[in-house]
Parts: C-alpha cells; structure tokens; sequence
C-alpha cells in the first residue's frame, strides 16, 4: 500500500514546486483536481517527470454530478469527467473519484423530500455509470465509485449501495473507494465493510473520524489496514483530509509518519 494526498492550502501554488514538495514530504502519489490536470497538462505531465511523483487519481473538477437532478447538468458532468479520464490517461494516472452527487439534496435535513424517486435516483446514476464505464474502458482508466455520508449525498451512503450499482449494470471499470471519513459514520465496521467488498475496492481515502489529519481522532487505522493486507490491496491510501492545528506542515507529516506506523 502507498500514500498520496490530495492538495492543501499550505502546499506551494506552483505546479511543478507543488509536486516536489508532497514528494519530498514522503507521499508516493498525487491526487489532482480534474479541472487543475486538464486545463495545465502539459505543466502537469512535466512536473511528474521532473520529480517522479505520479498523478494517481482525479477528484472533482467537473461541473454537473453522475446523480444531478437537472439532466443538462448530469450531461455537462459527463463530458467533463470523460476529458479527466482521457487526461488522466494522458498522464498515466488510474482514475477518477466520482460521488452520485456532493451537497444536492439530504433526507436528513429539512425540506427532507426529494424531487426525484430511489427509482429516478438509481436510473439516472445507472446511465451515468454505463456511459463512464466505456469511457474508462476506451482510456485505459477506472472510475471510483464514492459513498458519501448522509449529509453529503441521498443517493450511495454504504459500500453496498455502490456494489449495487456495479453488479445491476455489470460494470467492468467502474470500483469502490472507501473514505474512511464516510464509513465511520455509515458503517457498522469500517474493517468489515473493507474485508466485505475487498473485491471492489479500488482506492482509498482516509482522514481520522472528524475529517482532520489521521491520527489526531479516534480511528483505528492499524485494525482496518490490518485488514486491508488479508485482502491483498496494493492501491493507495490518499489524504483527504482538513488539518487542525497551529502548524498545518508539522501536523500533516506527523499525520503521515502515524500512518507509515499503522501499515508496518
Ligand atoms: C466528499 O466529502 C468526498 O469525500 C470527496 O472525495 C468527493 O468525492
Ligand atoms: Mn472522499
């Protein structure tokens, strides 16, 4: 298993500075911002090669969710997401992490009524699904299957919710990433969960059980990475993470050394 992260405030702007920081912070991958790796690909393509640091995967991005309410959005994130994947190809990366959708709609707060039905819901996102499936075939990429938790999404909250949706569409390049910041709120057992879909699971993000930096909450990461080595997955475990502290770069390579700790 290998570390990655995903941008923070305090990482320099520059491209290429960006990269070689995270590298020389000890990250083996870079999680990117679809919109930051299509529209500066050629600046992207150089700094992997200048510091052999790789983009592993793309996260948001893209305007218009898998799952959107207004189909013309729904449409309008298709193309976008297909220009990440076919960038991402561009740059040798893995794939893109995609929700149903993040912040549209909550059964759990007020007006508490979806404008569409489960069965709306599971026809739009099956279409979207079907359609990136083949993209990511054509480029050599997957599309990671995100469950967010209740407040962030109405559509795919549990692990089983995205095998769902792989099993009913017979989905070839479509898998799960499991985000710990999820699970601990959705699952009964984030290890079970992980030992449960084992064969699905294709990327990872963690953060500790607040969402900030691993290792200052109350996770268990050693008893889930455990887990993760009887399953055999060798992909990454990327930081998504806020960090809460008066000095973000000390908290984050102590968040970093915690979890190097947890996989030995
Ligand atoms: C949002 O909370 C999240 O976990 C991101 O990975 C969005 O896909
Ligand atoms: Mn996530």
């Amino acid at each position: 298993m290998k570390l990655g992260t995903q941008n923070q405030a305090f990482f320099p702007e520059n491209i290429q500075e960006k990269f070689a920081y995270v590298k020389e912070m000890g990250f083996e991958g870079f999680e990117i911002d679809g919109k930051l790796l299509v529209e500066n690909l050629e600046e992207v393509k150089a700094a992997i090669e200048k510091t052999g640091l790789p983009v592993t995967t793309a996260c948001g991005g893209y305007d218009g969710w898998i799952g959107d309410f207004i189909e013309e959005r729904r449409l309008n994130g298709l193309e976008e997401i297909k220009a990440i994947l076919e960038a991402l190809q561009a740059v040798g990366g893995q794939g893109i992490v995609v929700p149903a959708a993040w912040g549209m709609f909550t059964y759990r707060l007020p007006p508490m009524v979806s404008p569409r039905s489960q069965a709306g819901d599971f026809k739009a996102v099956s279409e979207s699904l079907i359609y990136l499936d083949k993209i990511a075939g054509e480029t050599g990429t997957k599309v990671y299957l995100e469950p967010l938790n209740r407040y962030q999404d109405h559509m795919i909250n549990l692990l089983s919710d995205a095998q769902k949706y792989i099993e009913v569409n017979n989905l070839e390049n479509v898998e799960i990433i499991a985000d710990f910041y999820h699970m601990n709120i959705e699952e009964d057992s984030i290890p079970e969960a992980l030992r449960t879909y084992k064969d699905s699971i294709g990327h990872i993000h963690v953060a500790d059980n607040h969402r900030y930096q691993p290792g200052s909450g109350s996770l268990d990461f050693k008893a889930s990475f455990d887990q993760l080595k009887k399953n055999g997955y060798n992909g990454f475990l990327t930081f998504e993470c806020r960090v809460r502290s008066e000095n973000p770069e000390q908290a984050y390579k102590d968040a970093l050394a915690h979890l190097k700790s947890c996989l030995i």
